[in-house]
This record gives structure tokens, sequence and C-alpha cells, in this order.
């Protein structure tokens, strides 16, 4: 018995060793070969949009589904959309507040997702939405605005002409380890016996697009422009779902790093078999053969921001958030303005990091690290709301 317990003791303490021991020295980021966007598994190189969206695309589509976030599950049986409260009147008339409950049912079993959506009522119709997919505390997202956050700064969104929406991730998926299934993975209870099937991240980003389905039907949202937001966990759904879901006009990503925006194999801050133990419920249980072992993954993360090409991306870092690998994610964005040329759509990128707090907001791939922690702030919306104004040319 007290060997056992000495044995389970020594095993946390290792476990929790290897979780801090990670590195954060640049010099001591051993190399690495990112596998290259533009060749296709059988060698061929991509030259072109129609050889990209035919064979290359769905190539890699698939092998993040495989190897990483699971299956996206397409089909369902029905939805359904129930206003549940209304104000025409709010944020002192500047907005029109609609509560909504989305169900989705398939399989006999229906989730509900909650929707909190702002449109601005000064401002033309039907409106450009950004949607947060929220993983802090609802009351971030509060419809009576008794709670008024960085997180989410409707106000600021409103004022600047945009509808503003929000869900929140347990809804879709709680986000706990033994809970995660009791959401959107009740109405596909398949993907809990797969190796690649979806999990806590792949229900979010599906929750996403249901929302989506949504918009398309509410006519004061202009459905062709909708900006998907996701903040570190949120931000590697929104990626994911920006990805599958080529409605979603624009995507922020905002401090993602790991399994986000970052690149999995450099080896700086959070790495595969830490996320996968600490979070074993977020991704494909395939993705934990890659624990230590990186470089066999037939694809790295700069190919899932490439697959929302042409469509712009906005992607942060926070100084001193190094645990998301502000130069692992930048390298990352940049090496996806391959496929942005195909598309003859000019990335500006700098060719290294921009300094601290030195926004680079022209689309189609935008990029800054702010000053400070891993967060969401109001300096972080006033930026991805000006690449927003370029990119819909609303400045
Ligand atoms: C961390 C996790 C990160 C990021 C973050 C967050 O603990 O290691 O990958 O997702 O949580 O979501 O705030």
């Amino acid at each position: 018995m007290m060997r056992k317990i000495f044995i389970v003791l020594l095993a946390s303490v290792l476990l929790s060793f290897e979780l801090i021991a990670q590195n954060y020295d640049e010099s001591k980021v051993p190399s690495y070969i990112l596998p290259d966007v533009l060749e296709s598994q059988n060698k061929m190189k991509i030259a072109n949009v129609k050889d990209w969206e035919s064979i290359r695309r769905p190539e890699i589509l698939a092998l993040f589904e495989e190897n990483v976030y699971g299956i996206m599950p397409k089909k369902f049986d029905n939805s359904n959309f129930k206003i549940k409260n209304e104000n025409k009147l709010s944020m002192n008339g500047k907005a029109h507040l609609k509560e909504l409950e989305i169900s989705v049912s398939n399989n006999n079993q229906t989730v509900i997702i909650n929707l909190v959506l702002f449109v601005p009522t000064r401002a033309k119709k039907p409106a450009a939405t950004f949607l947060l997919i929220n993983n802090r505390g609802k009351n971030n997202t509060s419809p009576t605005r008794d709670t008024i956050s960085g997180f989410w700064p409707a106000e600021q969104v409103i004022d600047a002409g945009y509808a503003v929406a929000a869900f929140h991730v347990n809804d879709a998926a709680p986000d706990d380890k033994n809970n995660y299934r009791n959401g959107v993975l009740r109405l596909y209870p398949e993907q809990l016996k797969a190796d690649n099937g979806m999990k806590a991240i792949g229900a979010w980003a599906w929750a996403a697009s249901r929302i989506m389905d949504y918009f398309e039907k509410d006519k004061d949202v202009d459905a062709s422009k909708v900006i998907l937001t996701g903040h570190s966990r949120g931000g590697k759904a929104s990626l994911w779902a920006a990805a599958q879901d080529t409605r979603f006009a624009m995507c922020v990503t905002n401090c993602s790093g790991n399994t986000g925006a970052a690149l999995s194999r450099r080896r700086f801050g959070e790495t595969v078999k830490v996320i996968n133990t600490t979070f074993p419920h977020w991704f494909a249980d395939n993705y934990k053969k890659f624990n230590d072992n990186e470089s066999a993954l037939p694809l790295d993360q700069h190919m899932l921001v490439s697959l929302i090409a042409p469509r712009p991306v906005y992607v942060t870092n926070a100084s001193e958030d190094l645990w998301a690998d502000p130069v692992g994610t930048f390298k990352s964005v940049k090496e996806a303005e391959k496929v942005y040329e195909l598309y003859n759509v000019k990335s500006g990128l700098p060719q290294s990091i921009p300094a601290i707090n030195m926004p680079f907001v022209k689309p189609p791939l935008a990029y800054h690290i702010r000053e400070g922690k891993h967060d969401m702030t109001f300096y972080d919306w006033a930026q991805f709301i000006k690449t927003a104004d370029l990119y819909f040319n609303r400045q």
C-alpha cells in the first residue's frame, strides 16, 4: 500500500516537474523542418488555386480531423431558433438585444446553445458581426451589461457599427475532462468511441457553425460578414471552425498558442504532450500519438491558418505570455502567406515579429503582440475592428 502511494506521488511530482520544465530559451530551440503546405502527400507541387482547393486543402482538412481535432459531423436531424428575450433599447438605445436559444437535435438528443446578440440601432443593416466563442465566465458576455470587460467589449464594438454576439463553450461541451461529453457529443455518441472522434474543441467549433446557421436567417445580421473570434482555447476553436466552415468571413485567434496558431514543432513554451496531458478532453485521442513526437505529425499549425485563405486572419500574442510562443506563432502566420499568394492576395506582414504594441492590421494576415499578460483586452479589440474596417471597406 505504502509503495503504491509512493509511486503515485512520485509520478505526479515528475509530471508536474515536466509540465513546468518547458523551454523558454530561444537558443535552445532545436532545429525542425515544417511540412510544406504546398506539397501534397503524394509529392505533387501545388501551384494554383484549383489544385489547392481540389487536392491539397481537402487533404489538409482531413489530416487535421484525423490527427488533431477529430471528425467534424456535418449532419443533424433538425434545429430550432427561439428568442428568449429582446430589448430594442438596450445600451441606452444604441443596440437591439436579442437573447436566443439555438437548439439542435440528433440521435434523439437535443443540445441548447444560448446566444447573446446586440445589433447596432444606428448603423446600416444587415450588420457585419463579431461572434465570440466565450471560454471565460458568462458574466463577460452579460446581456444586461452589469459587467463590462475587455474580453467582450460589446459597447466598443457597437460604437464601431458592428453587431456583437457570443455563446459560451460550456453550452456545447463543458470544459472539464469528466463532463465534456454532456453537450454536443450526446448528439454524436459514435465520436466518443473513435480514435479520431471530436472532443471539446471540436464541439465548440461545431457550435460556432450552428450559430452561423442562425445568422443566415436573421435579417439584422450580415451572414457574409461574420468575424469569428476566440481567445486561447477559444482561439484554437475559432481557427478550427473558420478552417472548416468557409461561411466565416474572417477569423480572430487571440493568444491561441499550442494547437492554435503556434507551430507545434518549435520547442518553446507549451508542448503537445503537456496540452494532451492537462486537457485530455480537448483533442482527438489520435493526437496523443504525437506527445514528444511532434516531428511525426503530417501537418503543423501554419497549415491550419492556411486553410482559412484567402479570408483574413488576425493573430495575436502578449509579451508576458511565452507559454503561447509568440515567435512560433508569428512564424506560422508568415508561412501561411504562401497560400494567400496563390489567390493573389498580398500579405504585407514584416519578415520577423513586429515590436510590442506595433500592430500590423492590414488584411489578409494581421498580427500584433501586446504588452502584458495572456488575455483579450479593449486594446486587442480596437485592432480587430481596424482590420475588419479595412477588409469590409468601412473606414
Ligand atoms: C492554458 C493552456 C493553453 C491555453 C490556456 C487558455 O492552460 O495550456 O493552451 O489554452 O490555458 O485557454 O487560457
